[in-house]
């Protein structure tokens, strides 16, 4: 190996090392793993929509989503979830056939297969969080499931 190289990569090591003790003291918690987290936030609302049509990650992100509902009415009158369906997957048969699974949050068990993440249901000033890997780059869709909302809830996830 290239002398210049390994002394480098020691010295990058070092750099790596010295910044980790560096957040451990710091007294807001930040930690190495935390910075390597996506957080992203879609809104739901009141009139049926997402703030968001596209979401764009980088591939191998660690990704905290928040689903939070940002209007007043209930989840049975205005439920809202976020689906993000593998690709190859039919976005308005999904959601047909999601609809049967009110005991579920809208997504049968027998769908899970088709499924890379998806949040709980929730209802007006309630929000929800998960965290999933970024799958493979490329483009996929995501929706909200609760009948009749697909045609205006969904957009595009995309891994760069
Ligand atoms: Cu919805």
């Amino acid at each position: 190996m290239n002398t210049n190289l390994l002394r480098l990569s020691l010295s990058l090591i070092l750099i790596a090392i010295s910044a980790s003790f560096a957040l451990a003291d710091d007294s807001k918690k930040t930690t190495v793993a935390d910075a390597a987290v996506t957080k992203i936030t879609i809104l739901g609302t009141d009139q049926m929509k997402f703030n968001l049509s596209e979401i764009k990650v980088k591939k191998g992100a660690k990704i905290e989503l928040t689903m939070k509902h940002d209007g007043k009415l209930p989840v049975n009158v205005m439920g809202h979830n976020f689906v993000l369906l593998k690709q190859g997957v039919d976005l308005a048969k999904f959601a047909m056939e999601a609809m049967k699974g009110k005991d579920s949050g809208y997504v049968l068990p027998s769908q899970i297969k088709d499924v890379i993440a998806k949040t709980d249901l929730v209802g007006g000033g309630a929000s929800t969080t998960i965290t999933f890997d970024a799958p493979a780059p490329g483009t996929y869709d995501f929706l909200c499931t609760f009948p009749g909302h697909y045609a205006m809830m969904k957009g595009k996830f995309i891994v760069e």
